[in-house]
């Protein structure tokens, strides 16, 4: 029996480093989450008990290889109508579950690590990568508020982080990023295109065949 703390694929915590190399605006904190993993995962299951992870379609038409749901008072969703928050879940109309408690603190101690004390997000999207599931580039610009930062968990199976320039045709550098690791992405570079890679087929020894990723806005 091993007792160590981390599985072998995930670092150790450290403190808080740049994304990238040429960035201000996105802060690495390695393993910040992994003391709450536990809390976590047992939040995540009650969420998606709720309200369930789905695929949801792009305003084209394509249905996203990322499952999604969402908790907080508002809920980031695409149909054919585009891309918004909302209120309620469209699947069931009822409000999105409740932030619970842990994910609040966490995004909010994570955001103060890197410099933006008193981030209240208000909304929480949950995403699911499976074996091949990505994400292409994308600006997150739906918020009302750019001064407000984005708190970004990695939970499960590593992933590369893509992280672009402020044209979509900017090289992107790639990240690794593992299980417990935290984004805190603000400033200057709020705009910038970013995605994630193809998920590489493995097991996680918490979450399995999986990558959870937990993205904390202040939408409105
Ligand atoms: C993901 N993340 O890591 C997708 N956006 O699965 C994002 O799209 C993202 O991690 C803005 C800020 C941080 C992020
Ligand atoms: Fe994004």
């Amino acid at each position: 029996m091993n007792f160590s703390l981390f599985d072998d694929d995930d670092l150790p915590p450290s403190g808080p480093q740049p994304l990238a190399p040429d960035t201000m605006g996105a802060t690495l904190l390695r393993g910040f989450a992994l003391p709450q993993v536990a809390s976590l995962l047992a939040a995540i299951n009650e969420v998606t008990a709720a309200a369930p992870l789905r695929h949801m379609a792009t305003p084209g038409g394509l249905r996203m290889s990322v499952a999604m749901t969402n908790c907080g008072p508002l809920g980031w969703v695409t149909d054919g109508r585009g891309y918004r928050y909302a209120r309620q879940d469209p699947a069931s109309g009822l409000p999105w579950p409740a932030m619970p408690a842990v994910f609040q603190a966490l995004a909010c101690e994570a955001a103060q690590a890197a410099g933006f004390p008193g981030f209240v997000p208000d909304a929480c999207l949950i995403n699911r990568y499976e074996a091949g599931a990505r994400m292409a580039l994308h600006q997150d610009k739906d918020e009302s508020d750019f001064d407000a930062p984005i708190v970004s968990v990695s939970l499960g199976l590593p992933a590369t982080f893509l992280f672009g320039g402020a044209a979509r045709a900017d090289k992107a550098a790639r990240i690794p990023l593992f299980h417990g690791d935290v984004v805190v992405w603000g400033g200057a570079d709020r705009l910038r295109y970013h995605g994630v890679a193809p998920l590489k087929d493995g097991q996680h020894a918490l979450l399995g065949a999986q990558r959870i990723n937990l993205t904390f806005r202040k939408a409105r």
